[in-house]
């Protein structure tokens, strides 16, 4: 029952020109992968071996930091994937439109947000959206950190995250950070986001 690297959702170019092939292919098939390899070998013999990811995070600061770095990695860039997609971006749709609108006033003050959790996180981490009993919040976490996590801020269910590691972006976008956050709102994937939202309300 080893944990295992899920698959692109898309073709590793298919994100073009926003994310580009390269950063796609060594960020999923290295990064994330190495995450999937490590996580299996701290949990191996445990019994965290037959539990869920999720319910690992929730209790992460009772367990070993290579589990919290490599669980919380594992977790994070699968929802990653999963909630960016070719033809994707704009403006939200469904109820996560009505619960922005609800949370933030308008999709722009939305991105104000988002992008600044994303941009002042120092170093490496992730910008989060998360429901928090029913309704919606913007944070960040630092290294494979997220807000399932015991240790986390601000808890939630994240249903979007960006990746905001240097190697998410750095081969395309260099030190420009706030063009990798601009070019995310192009790919987000609203139809997963709001798959995501049911579940966790
Ligand atoms: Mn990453």
């Amino acid at each position: 029952m080893a944990f295992e690297l899920p698959a692109l959702p898309y073709a590793s170019n298919a994100l073009e020109p926003h994310f580009d092939q390269m950063t796609m292919e060594i960020h999923h098939g290295k990064h994330h992968n190495a995450y999937v390899t490590n996580l299996n070998n701290a949990v191996k013999g445990t019994a965290l071996e037959s539990m869920s990811l999720v319910d690992i995070c929730k209790n992460i600061s009772q367990y070993a930091p290579a589990v919290r770095n490599n669980g919380g990695g594992h977790y994070n860039h699968s929802l990653f994937w999963s909630t960016i997609a070719p033809n994707a971006g704009g403006a939200p749709t469904g109820a996560v439109a009505d619960a922005i609108t609800k949370a933030f006033g308008t999709y722009d003050a939305f991105k104000e947000q988002f992008t600044a959790a994303a941009t002042t996180r120092f170093g490496s981490g992730w910008a989060w959206l998360v429901v928090v009993n029913g309704e919606l919040k913007i944070t960040s976490t630092p290294n494979q950190d997220n807000p399932l996590m015991d240790v986390a801020d601000v808890k939630g269910t994240p249903i979007l995250g960006l990746d905001v590691w240097e190697h998410a972006y750095y081969l395309k976008y260099q030190n420009r950070r706030p063009d990798y956050i601009a070019a995310f709102y192009n790919v987000i994937n609203w139809t997963e986001v709001n798959n995501l939202f049911a579940a966790a309300k």
